[in-house]
């Protein structure tokens, strides 16, 4: 017998499934081309480290952010994203920074990339770094950023296909 519990399960459960998926978004290049997107929230990563915390923010994406990303190299995010095809990719951070200009590490794989986050003039005001130019594999890649000077928040990643060099 199909029970209004059983499907209250069946929509939690849909409903699980659907945040656990990143969100894909198309921009457009100046040429006109359309760029895929896709989205992962900073909040749904996994959090690990010392002050490091998701904090709700109505001008965030998604209503969330994450901050207090201070302690360098302790307090770290870990994004799982996955990958059409090996190839050269733009991992551009969505962020917000009311203090002095920061920098983060991007460790992809392993391998050390760093990104600059400049002042955005003040918390929650946010902004989109530079593409940070990286090498993903076909499917599953481990991302990991972390603090290393100053304090921005981390408000998502956009992953895309790198233009030609
Ligand atoms: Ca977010």
């Amino acid at each position: 017998m199909f029970e209004k519990k059983t499907a209250k399960k069946i929509v939690a459960a849909i409903l699980g499934c659907a945040f656990a998926l990143n969100i894909s978004t198309v921009a457009f290049a100046a040429d006109g081309d359309s760029i895929k997107k896709d989205r992962y929230e900073a909040e749904s990563a996994q959090l690990k480290g010392i002050d490091i915390k998701a904090v709700t923010n109505a001008a965030a994406s998604g209503g969330k952010k994450v901050g207090w990303i201070n302690v360098p190299d302790k307090d770290t995010l870990t994004f799982k994203i996955n990958a059409p095809a090996a190839g050269e990719y733009l991992i551009e951070e969505g962020y917000d920074n009311g203090m002095g200009d920061a920098r983060q590490s991007v460790s992809v794989n392993g391998k050390k990339y760093s990104v600059q986050l400049p002042s955005t003039g003040s918390w929650d005001e946010y902004a989109v770094s530079d593409g940070v130019r990286v090498t993903l594999n076909e499917g599953v890649n481990v991302v990991v950023i972390s603090a290393k000077t100053g304090f921005a928040e981390l408000d998502y990643i956009d992953v895309s296909a790198a233009p030609a060099e």
